[in-house]
């Protein structure tokens, strides 16, 4: 039988106790091994993807949601409020609407991917178009929760931490142990943060080692890179296109800590790893979901990253349906032909 992160991890989980269990069987994801892609990257080295968009909503915010929206349901509380460049807004409304609560999400105008619009909308939440970005958006809901009982579920809620450390969990779990690498985009941090934590404690618990993370910004949103926050980030990855990140600080501190480091790789580099992981591995993910990959296949290139005989997992946070305009857009419309087999017939030819 399937369970959700809660029951099977929670007792790890540092939970009030009146969290209820809140669940839409999150988590369990497939660690899929990726052989061509890890030839493609230079060879000689074993590679996993940690196939997140694979949870209900499509990415990872689902294991915080049952953890943060189970706590917030368990005392009693009847909104949650989030601000979010998507995917949080999808899961938030989603786990609110099977918790008999109300979601209001602010997202930044015009910056959302279509999949997680239409999620958002269609699980109920109340969608409030922030005319600025993300990191207007998260302020105003920080803001708003000091003066309304609202239940704030970013990943400022501890919460959300503790469930999402359940990946690291299950990657111990899957694996036997530790990777040596652990590689992963970044955003408002929170996700970063929540890893190390489980893979330290997991550590404590059962000696299954850390690995090395390597945190991946796109370079138009890089604040944890260059050092200061960005005034107005850009970038095709719309999931990650955040300048303040709540969770900067814990985030360079756990790459620091682990041996690793924070990175930033192009735009261009993230949508021809999108493409490359679709293409030779049949693993198709949203832009901001190849960007550790992309950060992995440059330090790789660049000789930076001595990964010969080790063991690297790439954390993909979100489904590639997510965002369907990104790669319709970039590719050339298919042909069209008549319905006559002569017509086919040419086509193949060519
Ligand atoms: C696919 O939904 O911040 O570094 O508001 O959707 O923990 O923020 C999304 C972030 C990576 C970055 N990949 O994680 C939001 C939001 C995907 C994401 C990240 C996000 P964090």
């Amino acid at each position: 039988m399937a369970k959700g992160i809660l029951e099977r991890y929670g007792h790890l989980l540092e939970l009030p106790a009146h969290t209820r269990p809140l669940t839409l069987l999150e988590g369990d994801t497939p660690l899929i091994p990726a052989p061509r892609l890890a030839e493609t990257l230079g060879g000689g080295f074993t590679l996993w993807i940690k196939y997140e968009g694979l949870n209900p909503t499509g990415s990872f915010k689902d294991r915080g949601m049952a953890a943060a929206i189970g706590e917030a349901w368990g005392r009693g509380a009847r909104v949650a409020i989030c601000a979010s460049t998507g995917n949080t807004a999808a899961s938030a409304a989603a786990y609110a609407a099977r918790a008999g609560m109300k979601a209001v999400v602010l997202i930044p105008q015009g910056k959302v991917a279509a999949g997680k619009l239409a999620g958002a909308l269609a699980y109920g939440a109340q969608v409030v178009q922030v005319l600025g970005s993300f990191d207007d958006a998260l302020r105003l809901v920080v803001e708003i929760t000091q003066r309304r009982p609202l239940a704030l579920v970013n990943s400022i809620n501890p919460y959300r931490l503790e469930g999402q450390k359940t990946a690291a969990f299950e990657i111990c779990d899957a694996l036997g142990e530790a990777p040596d690498w652990l590689c992963l985009p970044v955003g408002n941090a929170g996700n970063i943060t929540a890893y190390w934590m489980g893979f330290k404690q997991y550590d404590s618990l059962k000696g299954s080692g850390r690995p090395r993370l390597l945190g991946v910004q796109a370079a138009g949103a890089a604040p944890l890179v260059v050092g200061h926050p960005i005034e107005h980030p850009e970038t095709v990855a719309t999931a990650i296109r955040i300048g303040r990140p709540a969770r900067g600080e814990q985030a360079l501190q756990a790459a620091a800590e682990s041996g690793g480091r924070i990175i930033a790789v192009s735009d261009e580099e993230i949508l021809a790893m999108q493409r490359l992981l679709a293409q030779q591995e049949g693993i198709w993910v949203e832009p901001a979901s190849a960007a550790g990959l992309a950060g992995l296949a440059a330090e790789i290139r660049a000789g930076r990253l001595d990964v010969r005989g080790q063991r690297v997992v790439a954390v993909c946070t979100g489904h590639g349906l997510k965002d369907p305009q990104i790669v319709t857009q970039q590719m050339p419309a298919p042909l069209q032909i008549p319905p006559h087999l002569e017509a086919l017939e040419e086509i193949l030819a060519a």
